[in-house]
């Protein structure tokens, strides 16, 4: 029985497959984390999603901010942009269980027994991992009641506040608490949020750093598994922090991180026409 942890998605369905053919993924025995965002912009969303559900009992998963804007897709069409490539999920006739099954996953996850922790973007310095698991658990309930889950969908959205208070209440608590979990990239000591910024690290606006890089970061202690930001190219020079969206939708690699042996094993993948043609896998144990 082994575990791993894969990178974002993004509904490039054939990679997944390949990396999990690379490890022998048994899904009776072996069970697979998902760092988030799961579908859009890539190829296959929808079968990526079915193909996710159909073995969803191997699996934990944290939401990204392409996993909650697919929900707020299905209660609100008009929310889908240009760029989404998430209408045949809204409009697929299996779209009842694959988002009711999206609903009832993470912000955050930590398994204690291992003293590893999951993310899609991070956990801001100013939390330690105890106030991170109670803020993630008030979203989490929202997204499972019917009664709150679209008032939510229709408040998401936005910047601010960029800063935790322990005094927000209402949406803009739940908007500040999910910006962190599912968007974060710089911020201050303090969890001052910028969220505009989304290239590398030469480009952390003045006073600003990467969230895992504060000194006196709160969760310091435990081992962090993120995504969502590509252009790292999985590199951080923080121990204990692991960073697995190695851009994929993007023309770069998926990246499969095996937890018990710390093994990494990447896919890289060409566009040829609309369909991602995965390359030959490699398998990358000693990476700096
Ligand atoms: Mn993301």
């Amino acid at each position: 029985m082994a575990t791993y942890a894969v990178g974002d998605l993004q509904g490039c369905l054939k990679p997944l497959k390949c990396l999990l053919e690379q490890v022998r993924f048994n899904p009776a025995s072996d069970r697979l984390w998902l760092v988030g965002d799961l579908v859009n912009r890539g190829p296959e969303s929808l079968e990526t999603l079915r193909y996710l559900y159909s073995i969803r009992d191997s699996l934990v998963c944290v939401l990204g901010n392409h996993d909650l804007h697919l929900l707020a897709a299905w209660h609100n069409p008009e929310r889908l942009k240009k760029s989404d490539t998430l209408r045949e999920i809204v409009e697929a006739p299996d779209a009842d269980a694959l988002l009711g099954w999206l609903r009832r996953q993470k912000l955050l996850h930590y398994d204690e027994a291992r003293g590893i922790a999951m993310a899609h973007a991070g956990i801001p310095p100013q939390w330690t991992l105890g106030k991170a698991l109670e803020l993630a658990a008030e979203v989490e309930q929202v997204l499972r009641d019917d009664n709150r889950l679209q008032p939510y969908l229709d408040g998401m959205y936005g910047n601010e506040p960029n800063k935790w208070s322990k005094d927000l209440t209402g949406i803009e608590r739940l908007r500040v608490i999910t910006n962190y979990f599912t968007r974060m990239r710089f911020c201050t000591a303090s969890g001052k949020l910028d969220l505009k910024s989304k290239e590398g690290l030469d480009s952390a606006p003045k006073g600003y750093k990467a969230w895992y890089a504060h000194k006196n970061r709160r969760s310091r202690h435990v081992k962090i598994i993120f995504g969502h930001w590509a252009a790292l190219e999985g590199r951080v020079d923080t121990p204990d922090i692991i960073a697995l969206d190695t851009g994929c939708v993007w023309g770069g690699a998926m990246t499969l991180y095996n937890l018990d042996s710390g093994a990494y094993h990447r896919c890289a993948c060409t566009d040829e026409g609309d369909v991602r043609v995965p390359c030959e896998p490699t398998r990358i144990d000693d990476r700096t």
